[in-house]
């Protein structure tokens, strides 16, 4: 096979805990790693983007607090950054992460510049920016014209490419490339964390995180969680990806207070991963849903509901088990058949970390994402009219 070109490329992502810019960051010290430039454009650093590595750079948006404003707008001043950046580093592509307003500001910055200058365009869908917000017309006809001009779409999901077509009457070509995860080495060891879990020898730990929002059903796993904890010793670790205080009132009226751990925004997931025994997710819809296959990657199989793209990851049955949406009771008998037989926990486990190695790796991913920026940058001029790689 010819070696490439390595590539300039701007990325944008939400930098808080989310999966889009979970994966985005990964994306990016990958790409970095295989050779490439790659410039976050963002109003943050995304929080677990390493500082000082090769060839990974963060240009900051800075917004003003206009008093004629009545809502702050991160739109335009993003734009012009990514059209700054695009050509003081000649980037070749702007690769943005969940379509709102990443990818209307891409293709504006992307107008702004001279024909010379001008990257190519690749948008990627995640999850909310095309089923809930692709559905409202307030956002729709935006979101429908940015997939139209960008050179490239590609989903999470076969799921999401299918609501893209349905929600967003984008009729254009989407590549579907899942996600990946790539667990970096843990911190400290297992028994360390499970003493700081206070978990007793017994202990079986059910392990679920999200950012909580309402789709994300917590108040289901807390229901189950309450028919399950008089079984045996279960414990339920929360990794919250925001407050936790909502729920208080339904911990304290279900009794659960001793079976419940919260962590809040942690960066150290792997530490506590590598602790779970089952993870548990109950959204009413998930594009993919990244939390699961974090686990999977440390042998943790999950028991979630058949939504979305979460089929695609989940191989009902072998590497965990899936269960209609909104039902708590077979959400826990789910659960009881993994705590009562830890060896189905054990087989399960062990498939689905093979499973993530196989299908959703960043080896796996990482080429099909360079195969959809080499198929962009090779359409027509004036791309590689500098032709050479960085320099
Ligand atoms: O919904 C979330 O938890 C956050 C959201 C995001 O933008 O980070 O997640 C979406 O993108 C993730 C990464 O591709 C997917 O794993 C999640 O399934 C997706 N969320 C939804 O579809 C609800």
């Amino acid at each position: 096979m010819t070696a490439r070109a390595p590539l300039r490329i701007g990325i944008t992502c939400y930098p808080s805990v989310g999966g889009s810019g979970i994966l985005a960051s990964a994306l990016g010290e990958e790409l970095a790693q295989r050779g490439h430039e790659v410039h976050f454009i963002g109003y943050e650093r995304p929080f677990r983007l390493p500082i000082g590595a090769p060839r990974l750079h963060f240009h900051p948006v800075v917004i003003n607090d206009y008093e004629l404003f009545k809502y702050p707008d991160y739109t335009l001043p993003l734009s012009v950054k990514m059209a700054e950046v695009s050509q003081a580093h000649r980037l070749d592509l702007l690769h943005v992460h969940y379509a709102v307003p990443h990818a209307t500001a891409a293709i504006l910055a992307r107008s702004m510049l001279p024909p010379e200058s001008r990257p190519r365009v690749v948008t990627t869908l995640h999850g909310t920016d095309t089923t809930l917000l692709g559905r409202d017309p307030g956002y729709g006809p935006a979101i429908r014209h940015a997939l139209d001009c960008s050179d490239a779409v590609t989903a999470v999901s076969a799921f999401l490419k299918g609501e893209g077509e349905r929600l967003i009457g984008f009729k254009g070509q989407v590549d579907v490339v899942h996600n990946f995860f790539a667990p970096r080495p843990t911190q400290r060891s297992l028994e360390e964390v499970r003493r700081e879990l206070g978990l007793n020898p017994d202990d079986f730990l059910l392990f679920h995180s999200s950012n909580l929002r309402p789709l994300k059903r917590v108040d289901l796993i807390l229901e189950a969680l309450s028919l399950v904890k008089t079984a045996i010793q279960v414990k339920l670790l929360v990794m919250a990806g925001g407050s936790f205080a909502p729920f208080a009132e339904q911990v304290r009226r279900l009794g659960l207070e001793n079976h419940l751990i919260v962590r809040e925004n942690v960066n150290a997931i792997e530490d506590y991963l590598q602790a779970a025994d089952l993870g548990v997710f109950a959204s009413e819809t998930e594009s993919f849903c990244l939390s699961i296959l974090e686990a999977m990657c440390f042998g943790c199989p999950s028991v979630a509901t058949r939504v979305g793209g979460i089929p695609e990851l989940v191989k009902d049955g072998t590497t965990g088990i899936l269960c209609p949406p909104g039902d708590a009771h077979a959400l826990t008998a789910s659960l009881l058949r993994f705590i009562e037989d830890r060896s189905l926990r054990l087989e399960m486990g062990a498939a689905a970390r093979v499973r993530a190695k196989e299908f959703f790796s960043p080896e796996v991913i990482v080429p099909q994402y360079e195969a959809v920026y080499y198929r962009v940058c090779s359409l027509g001029q004036p791309f590689r009219s500098r032709m050479g790689g960085p320099g």
